[in-house]
């Protein structure tokens, strides 16, 4: 009985030490790609932002802010995944000026990893 729960650790070791496949590191959903494009000058103020992640990831534990120059939020609070693609999230924006905008991203990936990151896009004038 009490060697029980020594097994479980054990165990739970030699499950991290196996991990998931061969792959480098753990399934940490980390930004593929990004739209717009971090980074990038817009000629026109884009209606979404869509972030694509390594891993799939868990909606409800994942958020996208999208905040103006001054720090006031300009997407519409609803994230909305993509069924076809469980690695996908998008956010629509509200109609936005010229300006310099910061996207900031928390991610829970389906092992419930979490990750964040942010980058910034500028609409022109
Ligand atoms: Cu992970």
């Amino acid at each position: 009985m009490i060697a029980r729960p020594r097994f479980v650790i054990a165990a739970l070791v030699l499950g991290i030490l196996a991990g998931p496949g061969t792959a480098p590191g753990f399934a940490h959903a980390l930004l593929r790609a990004a739209l717009p494009v971090p980074g990038s000058l817009l000629p026109a103020a884009p209606a979404w932002v869509r972030l694509t992640f390594s891993e799939a990831v868990e909606p409800l534990f994942c958020k996208i802010k999208v905040t103006d120059a001054t720090g006031k939020q300009v997407d519409d609070g609803s994230l909305v995944s993509d069924p076809a693609d469980r690695r996908r999230l998008m956010i629509r924006l509200k109609p936005i000026p010229p300006g310099e905008y910061l996207v900031t991203w928390y991610a829970t990936s389906t092992d419930t990893h979490r990750t964040q990151g942010s980058f910034r896009f500028q609409v022109s004038k």
